[in-house]
């Protein structure tokens, strides 16, 4: 089988991560739309056009399954765009259900971090109506960290000093764990963790977006090249520069998931 795993840069390489130890069997198709990113800058019509081309692209590419591996774009253009693809789609959701499933009882609060399109958008507070009845739940935007990402500034001490200052109004010890609700965050758990008083928890949508994968999933894919990745950058193949980027990426996550 061939999954289409998309996002606005290199936040949607931690799905691909996790996806590559859970869906050894599958071959995969990773788009990154560089020449857009960071979507959190834009608005939600423009987000909306370049979700629906790098749809059309993945689809003219034969794969069985697209996860938008973005919490940004899946806020705004899914709902939309889901049904009217040949193939299913699968988007992401900050792990905020997780996090009060795992943490509720230890009488702190969850932090949830996101993109401000994200945070801001409808999706996320459709969502914690449901599920934050108790109102354990806070919201942190932190637009700054998707263009770090990009940058590779990983570990950084301008990331420690910008998560510092974008949290010095939240009273970080009363957390038990931190929602990271953009995939690009995944990056900076080094980051979070030194700016967090005693023990933090980190939770993201990955693994719950790879089991609605594999629920939608038809049982007729076709068959792919296990284990192969072929990258594009807004379309274009990936080339020598972007692929000594992407193992750069995959060296940090291999780290940061061990933590
Ligand atoms: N990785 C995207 C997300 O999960 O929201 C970040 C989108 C962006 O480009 N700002």
């Amino acid at each position: 089988m061939k999954i289409g795993i998309y996002d606005s840069g290199i936040g949607g390489l931690s799905v691909l991560h996790r996806a590559l130890k859970k869906m050894p069997e599958a071959e995969f198709i990773y788009y990154a739309d560089t020449k857009h990113v960071p979507y959190g800058e834009k608005t939600r019509e423009q987000i909306k056009g370049y979700v629906e081309e790098v749809l059309n692209f993945l689809i003219a590419k034969e794969v069985d399954a697209i996860v938008i591996a973005c919490n940004t774009a899946t806020s705004v253009a899914t709902k939309e765009f889901r049904g009217e693809f040949a193939v299913p789609i699968v988007g992401m959701e900050p792990a905020v259900k997780r996090a009060l499933k795992l943490y509720q009882d230890m009488q702190k609060r969850i932090l949830v971090t996101a993109t401000p399109v994200t945070i801001a958008g409808e999706k996320l507070h459709n969502l914690l109506e449901k599920v934050d009845t108790e109102h354990e739940v806070d919201l942190a935007p932190l637009p700054k960290l998707v263009r770090f990402a990009e940058a590779g500034r990983f570990q950084d001490p301008e990331v420690d000093k910008y998560l510092k200052n974008s949290l010095q109004s939240y009273t970080l010890n009363q957390y038990a764990a931190v929602v990271l609700g953009c995939t690009h965050f995944n990056y900076f758990k080094q980051s979070f963790r030194k700016i967090f008083p005693g023990e933090i928890h980190f939770v993201d949508g990955n693994e719950g977006t790879l089991r609605q994968l594999k629920r939608v999933l038809s049982e007729q894919t076709r068959p792919g090249t296990p284990g192969k990745v072929t990258y594009y950058f807004s379309g274009t193949p990936a080339d020598a520069e972007g692929m000594k980027k992407i193992q750069a990426c995959m060296t940090q996550l291999d780290k940061v998931y061990e933590i």
